[in-house]
Parts: structure tokens; C-alpha cells; sequence
């Protein structure tokens, strides 16, 4: 006897094969149409064709007919947890005053970091629950949240406790990344290394308390070199973590090189990434996390060469960055919307890069992701006809219902239950 069985006009099953997708097989994804979903102790523990799911019995039964059933969206790359917001900064973007200049002058990320400092663990906790719930509605089910607005010991130490925190209390899961190397504090300017230094003398905390899993820094102009880079990373990787880094952002500096030659499990960004980078991108198992909502939120007209990357063999995966800066929005449809715009993505690429992919850009690419018996029977329930419908139909929440581990977490059992958008 299941718990619960939903049937579904379409059913997206990416392939989740113990590694991401990469090239042209991101072009390639499974659906089901009449299909059915079966739940038992929070696993997936059925999914086929209505025929085959004719003899199945369950304690609960939807028939979401003109509906689509989706796994869990996962979100590789957001700074979460912060204190304040930044909306008086948007005035200078359309002045034209450009992000590394208003980061020079003590203002974007250092604006957020004097916020953060002053916020109180349990303030920021509510807040960044706040943004949580948020993006449960929209379909995320696993995310990763970076510290980084602490920029010393304490503060960067009170992000990922509440990171921490609201992963054992909130049904999202949430992988923990450690940005400390996010910006150069006043009282360490003009000295990035023995700032580095700082952060990384914070590993072995970080490490003992469980606090998180991967090690992240922003590499550009102003902020830290590549090689910089190369050395904070490889000391955190001999430590033990997984490095990410935030590459090629704004300037192309070669971060995206570094990345693959250092084996980051994923470099992000990478909008002005060279043809050696990108080369090295399709050669490595380096994903490349796509940021688009960033590069449209700067007022930018070149986006990362999402197709070169695809052409060259690399696997992608897409994210929201959602920050209180350069892309503060929980919604991660808007970004399925600019892939398809932007980055001239398939949409059968865009469902690979925001499930199975992005789930094996942060690790957890064996429990989330896909739709596989025995997986976290994580589930969104669609109001779109078709798999293709959420990257075409853009600004708005498509989402019906959740389920994290066989729970029924955001949306109503009665939310539009009856509701089918005719054809
Ligand atoms: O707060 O501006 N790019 N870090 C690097 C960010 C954007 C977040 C921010
Ligand atoms: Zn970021």
C-alpha cells in the first residue's frame, strides 16, 4: 500500500546516472506522458504509465489531470542568509554607477555585511526563513546558501549556525558554503592575503561543527586574483571541502582555467569565461553554474556562452544567486525563462540544469534531482500542460503544490485541484 499516488498528464524524469549530464545529453529528457508517481515512507517508490500504475492502491490518490509532476527544483548558488536589503543601490544602477564601483566606495556587498553584523542570530534566522518559504513556492526542494556577509570570525560563524538552523528545521535542504573570501573588509584593505589567511584559519571550526560542506570565493577585479584563488582553494580542499568559485563574473580574468584546473566541483558565473575556459569547461567535470537573473539584474547585454559550453561538452546547471544586491529574487521560473531568452537554452537542457544537474553542483546529486525509486520523494505539481510550458510562460508562479520527502509542503490539497488550463 502506497501513501500517496498522483497521476499527472506529463511527467518530467531526468536521468540521474550517478553523474551530471554533460553536452548534448542535456538536450535529451525523459517524460512521461499519463504518468503516475507513487509515494511510500517519503521515497519515490513507483513511477510509470498510467496502465501500469492501474493496480497500484494508495492511502491517497490525486488525479491532477492537464497537470505536469516534476522532481524538486534544486537552487545551487544563493547567498540566503543576510541581513537588510539594498533597494537604495538600484537608483545608482540607473545612474549608471557600475556593481565593482559601488562595492569600491564601501557600498553593495560591504553595505550588506554592516547589516548582517548587526543583525542578531535569531533576527536573521527569521529573515532568511522568510525568503526560505518563498522559495518552496516556487518549486526549490534543495538549495545551497553561502555565508559571506560576515567577512570576520563571528559573524561569518553566526550565517552558517542559522544556515545550519534552518536546515534542520525547515523541510528545504540546505547545503552550506563558506564565502568568507566574499569581499576585502575595511580593516584588512589593501591586505587580501593576510585577510585569506583570516578566513582560512576559520576551517578548522568549520569543519568540526558541521558548518558546511563546500568553500567559495569571488574572484574579480578589485575582490581576489586567480591565483588568489588558486591557493585559498586548494588549502580548503586539502582541508577537506569542496571548492566552488565565483568566476569571471564581471571582468574575464580566467577564473573559469582555474576552476577546472583545480577540480572545483563547480565555477559560477562565468559570463565573460574565454574559449580556453570554455574549452577546459567541456573537459572537466567542473559544472558550470549560469547565473543569468545576475547578468539581467546588472543591466548587462552579454550573457555567459551557455550554448559554447553546451557545444564543447561541459554540464551546466542554473541557479537564481538569489543576493540582497545583484539578484534579489527567490524566483528560479524567471531564470528557466531567461535561459530559454538569453541563453538560448532547450527546454529540455534548462529542466536538466535546474534538476539533476544543479543536485550534483552541490553533492547531492544521488538523493535529489531526479525521479528514481528510492530517491527523497521531493515532487512539484504543476498548472502548465506540458514540460515546455514554465520556460515560455515567464514572471509568474506556475507551482500547484510540493512534496519534500513525501510531504505535502507548499501549495493546498485544494489549490486549484480542479483547475486545468485547456489547450
Ligand atoms: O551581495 O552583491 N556577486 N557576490 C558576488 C554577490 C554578487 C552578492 C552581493
Ligand atoms: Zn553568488
Amino acid at each position: 500500500m502506497l501513501d500517496t499516488l498522483i497521476f499527472a498528464s506529463q511527467i518530467v524524469v531526468p536521468a540521474g546516472e550517478g553523474r551530471a549530464l554533460r553536452g548534448a545529453e542535456m538536450n535529451k529528457l525523459k517524460v512521461i506522458d499519463n504518468g503516475a508517481v507513487g509515494i511510500k515512507d517519503g521515497k519515490i517508490a513507483f513511477v510509470g504509465t498510467r496502465e501500469e500504475a492501474a493496480d497500484l492502491k494508495a492511502n491517497e490518490t490525486i488525479d491532477a489531470e492537464g497537470k505536469l509532476l516534476s522532481p524538486g527544483l534544486v537552487d545551487p548558488h544563493t547567498h540566503l542568509v543576510f541581513g537588510g536589503s539594498r533597494e537604495h543601490e538600484l537608483a545608482l544602477k540607473q545612474q549608471g554607477v557600475p556593481y565593482l564601483e559601488i562595492l569600491a566606495q564601501g557600498g553593495g556587498i560591504l553595505s550588506t555585511v554592516r547589516a548582517t553584523r548587526e543583525t542578531t542570530e535569531d533576527a536573521l534566522f527569521e529573515k532568511a526563513m522568510f525568503h526560505l518559504n518563498r522559495c518552496l513556492t516556487y518549486g526549490v526542494t534543495t538549495m545551497e546558501a553561502k555565508s559571506g556577509y560576515g567577512l570576520d570570525k563571528e559573524t561569518e560563524l553566526k550565517q552558517l549556525r542559522v544556515a545550519k538552523k534552518l536546515n534542520e528545521s525547515h523541510p528545504m535542504d540546505l547545503v552550506s558554503t563558506f564565502l568568507g573570501a566574499h569581499a576585502i573588509p575595511e580593516n584588512y584593505k589593501g591586505r587580501p592575503d593576510a585577510f585569506l589567511e583570516e578566513m582560512l584559519s576559520m576551517l578548522s571550526v568549520i569543519s568540526k561543527e558541521g558548518l558546511a560542506e563546500f568553500v567559495d570565493i569571488f574572484c574579480e577585479t578589485g575582490v581576489f586574483s586567480v591565483e588568489q584563488s588558486r591557493t585559498f582553494l586548494q588549502k580548503a580542499k586539502t582541508a577537506g571541502f569542496g571548492v566552488k568559485i565565483h568566476a569571471d563574473e564581471i571582468d574575464p580574468l580566467g577564473g573559469t582555467e582555474m576552476a577546472c584546473e583545480i577540480g572545483a566541483v563547480s565555477a559560477d558565473h562565468l559570463v565573460g569565461a574565454s574559449k580556453e575556459g570554455v574549452r577546459m569547461l567541456g573537459e572537466s567535470d567542473t559544472i558550470a553554474v549560469l547565473l543569468p537573473g545576475t547578468t539581467f539584474y546588472l543591466g548587462k547585454d552579454h550573457f555567459a556562452p551557455a550554448r559554447e559550453m553546451i557545444s564543447s561538452g561541459a554540464a551546466v546547471a542554473l541557479s537564481t544567486d538569489f543576493n540582497p544586491g545583484s539578484s534579489p529574487t527567490e524566483n528560479i521560473q524567471f531564470i528557466m525563462n531567461l535561459a530559454a531568452l538569453k541563453l538560448k537554452m532547450t527546454p529540455e537542457e534548462i529542466w536538466n540544469a535546474v534538476t539533476v544537474n544543479a543536485a550534483y553542483a552541490i553533492g547531492r546529486g544521488d538523493v535529489a534531482g531526479s525521479l528514481i525509486k528510492g530517491r527523497n520523494a521531493d515532487l512539484v505539481l504543476w498548472d502548465v500542460p506540458n514540460y515546455k510550458y514554465v520556460p515560455y510562460h515567464y514572471g509568474v508562479n506556475h507551482v500547484n503544490r510540493v512534496w519534500k520527502n513525501g510531504v505535502l509542503v507548499a501549495g493546498k490539497a485544494d489549490s486549484h485541484a480542479n483547475y486545468t488550463l485547456s489547450s
